[in-house]
């Protein structure tokens, strides 16, 4: 039972320093180590700077954008602690994106890493409710907090206070908000971590997830603090640099995505691992070849698991015991799963259908008319295609939408098809995932050109860049393949399930 009165920062990190943790190590960066009395007046000096000069109020929204730093862990937990909203943003996200997230939350407020400002300095003129903002990393954030005291008593905010929204682009491209209380995220601590995880206090988390991912969130802040471990958070976390970086901070925990895992196997031999002793891979699924690959390359038996932004983390895992190849898992305790086919009923183990899941956290969108979808007879329905073997172990089968997952990257195939159609050249296209043995997926575009222009290697490589300017680069079309139609219901509409057959 969760008390009425619930901060996450007061119940996270000023409980652990009140509780004589406060000389621990809490947060690691490139040049910083803070320990968990640090880590707390770091985030005190901040919500003082946004109370007292920045005018928050409970209940405003407030961006952050930057990359996985100390500093940008630290204004989550600012945030939370003055009672305000964050909502957290991916780093790769230009202007135009920004600009739909700050107009969907009525975003008021932002602190930002000086050195991805640009896209925010171009989205400003298109966003009139953003009124207040700091730059920090050598920003005018560090000088305002200078002349704050390190104390701040957190707001008593009520359990079911919204701390945290989180963006998913969702199938069509359009933003889709996911509302948390502070409930949800301190249930979120009490169910996966405990159960599947197991962390202790010596743990050092490290990988790659940003934390305005609800992966990153969790798994490398919010459930560390939760045991009173250490985390360390990587502006750079590609599988090139991450195995270095576990051996020179001797990491224990790597939260990161399947590609991941099978890229780093290829240099694992070069670095000393032997710190590790618990991998977690979700974002996509995780195929048995690369759950083998790494055993065989470091001994580690993965704990898989699948989550949602909707649903905050994961729900669905297994522990090293548990895990089997090519399942995902069992409901993680405190939720329950069931597949259904489309009339809503519960299917017999081993037939396909739509997961549903319900549990203490669960799907609030911001003023959505998706809800309905994503949340029917009371299940949560994800949007992906399971079956449940006669063990209960949940194996999954595709997406049961046009999300492409590329990468452990969710991307929208309208969305880069709206980016595509902005290019002088393009009359038409249909943008699918097809299937790809390194990435999972691949963003495939299918173009119609307007007449006077040659379907040829420069132009394809000219879309390319231009969708690489005009969204977050890594949606941008891998393959592009030029038509003189595209397959269309007799209404107009196009028919991506063709698209992606011929593909
Ligand atoms: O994609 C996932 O599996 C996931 C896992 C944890 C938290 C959030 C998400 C989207």
């Amino acid at each position: 039972q969760f008390p009425p009165l619930l901060n996450t920062t007061a119940a996270l990190l000023d409980r652990r320093v009140a509780e004589g943790d406060g000389d621990r190590p809490a947060v690691l960066g490139t040049g910083v180590r803070w320990t968990y009395a640090e880590m707390q007046a770091q985030a005190n000096r901040i919500a003082r700077v946004l109370v007292d000069d920045m005018g928050l109020v409970p209940g405003n929204r407030v961006l952050l954008r930057g990359a996985n730093t100390p500093m940008l862990a630290a204004c989550f937990l600012a945030v939370f602690k003055a009672g305000g909203i964050a909502v957290g943003t991916m780093p790769l996200l230009r202007a135009r994106e920004l600009q739909a997230i700050v107009d969907k939350a009525q975003i008021s407020h932002a602190l930002c890493d000086s050195r991805l400002a640009a896209e925010l300095d171009t989205a400003k003129a298109n966003c009139p409710t953003l009124t207040q903002r700091l730059d920090y990393m050598g920003g005018a954030l560090e000088a305002a907090m200078a002349g704050k005291p390190a104390s701040f008593d957190a707001v008593p905010t009520e359990a079911e206070d919204i701390a945290l929204m989180a963006f998913t682009s969702g199938t069509t491209g359009v933003p889709k908000g996911t509302m948390h209380t502070h409930r949800d995220i301190l249930a979120a601590c009490a169910c996966w971590p405990p159960h599947v995880l197991r962390p202790v206090a010596d743990d050092v988390f490290i990988g790659s997830p940003p934390l305005a991912f609800t992966f990153g969130l969790g798994g490398l802040l919010l459930f560390p603090l939760s045991v009173g471990a250490s985390t360390v958070l990587l502006e750079k976390a590609t599988p090139d640099v991450l195995p270095a970086a576990i051996a020179q901070w001797r990491a224990t925990v790597c939260f990161t995505a399947p590609t991941s895992y099978r890229a780093m196997a290829a240099t694992a031999a070069q670095h000393d691992l032997s710190s590790l002793r618990k991998c977690v891979s979700a974002g996509e699924a995780l195929p048995a070849a690369t759950r083998a690959l790494w055993k065989q390359t470091t001994g580690i038996e993965i704990i898989d698991g699948i989550g949602s932004t909707e649903m905050l983390h994961i729900f669905i895992s297994a522990d090293e015991a548990q895990a089997r190849p090519g399942a995902t898992g069992v409901p993680v305790p405190g939720y329950r799963a069931a597949i259904l086919d489309d009339d809503g009923r519960e299917l017999p183990p081993g037939r396909v259908g739509r997961l549903a899941v319900k549990g203490p956290t669960g799907c609030k969108y911001l003023a959505d008319e998706r809800q309905a979808t994503y949340v029917q007879h009371g299940w949560n329905l994800t949007g992906d295609a399971y079956l449940v073997d006669e063990a209960g172990h949940y194996v999954y089968q595709a997406r049961t939408d046009d999300m492409i997952i590329s990468g452990g990257y969710n991307i929208a195939g309208p969305e880069v098809e709206g980016a595509l159609l902005l290019h002088p050249a393009v009359a038409e296209c249909g943008v699918v995932g097809v299937a790809d043995p390194e990435r999972g997926q691949i963003v495939k575009a299918f173009v119609v050109l307007k007449p006077g222009h040659t379907g040829d290697e420069v132009l394809a490589k000219a879309l390319q860049d231009f969708v690489k300017q005009t969204i977050a680069p890594y949606k941008y079309p891998r393959a592009v393949e030029f038509r003189t139609t595209l397959p269309r219901t007799e209404t107009g509409k196009l028919q991506r399930f063709r698209l992606r057959t011929e593909a």
